[in-house]
């Protein structure tokens, strides 16, 4: 089963980097989405959801790894869970959806018998986990604002083999958070910043 799931998401992965972000839209249908596992159907799902050139790099880059919406618990905080499967320097799921900004705290399974780390974006900082081989920790980050955050495992070349993973966190900017802000002007070539009320 396990390996079967496996080649089934090296296939998909391999079939994104030689698409174009447009004409992956065939491996959207329910018959191929059936034979994914969650983690890669959630990730197929978002992409089209998101503007042109974070797509294409979502999808050529963390494909591997598939999507995970963070559940938001009744205490305010986001949660999830991130394995890092054996032999495979991979986080899985490799992206984190968070339903709007906040506190994300990841729950991490080092699978692996070698040593790893997390590495993550925190408002402007960073925090770092590291992940001995065979144990399991917790991390929080603390992410206000919308948009994309990497995390990585900083040991040796580890990030250069595909341990790069993303958290992208959705929705508009809290009114709280906004109340002595100016109209912030967004990254890249998206829409101007819209008029606060
Ligand atoms: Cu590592």
């Amino acid at each position: 089963m396990r390996s079967w799931r496996l080649a089934g998401a090296l296939g998909l992965s391999a079939a994104l980097l030689v698409l174009s972000a447009c004409e992956y839209a065939g491996l959207f249908r329910p018959s191929v989405l059936g034979q994914v596992d969650p983690e890669m159907a959630t990730l197929m799902n978002e992409l089209p959801n998101l503007d042109e050139p974070n797509e294409a790099i979502i999808g050529r880059i963390y494909a591997t790894g598939g999507a995970s919406r963070a559940e938001l618990g009744s205490d305010g905080i986001m949660r999830d869970r991130i394995r890092i499967p054996k032999d495979e320097y991979l986080w899985y799921p490799a992206v984190i959806i968070m339903p709007r900004g906040g506190t994300l705290e990841l729950d991490i399974t080092n699978e692996d018998h070698r040593l790893h780390a997390i590495f993550a974006a925190s408002n402007g900082d960073r925090q770092i986990m590291s992940l001995p081989a065979a144990t399991r920790g917790v991390i929080r980050v603390q992410l206000d604002q919308p948009g994309y955050y990497w995390f990585g495992c900083p040991v040796e070349n580890h990030l250069g083999r595909g341990m790069l993973g993303l958290v992208l966190v959705k929705g508009e900017v809290p009114p709280e958070a906004r109340l002595d802000r100016p109209p912030q002007p967004q990254a890249g070539n998206r829409r101007p910043p819209r008029a606060h009320h």
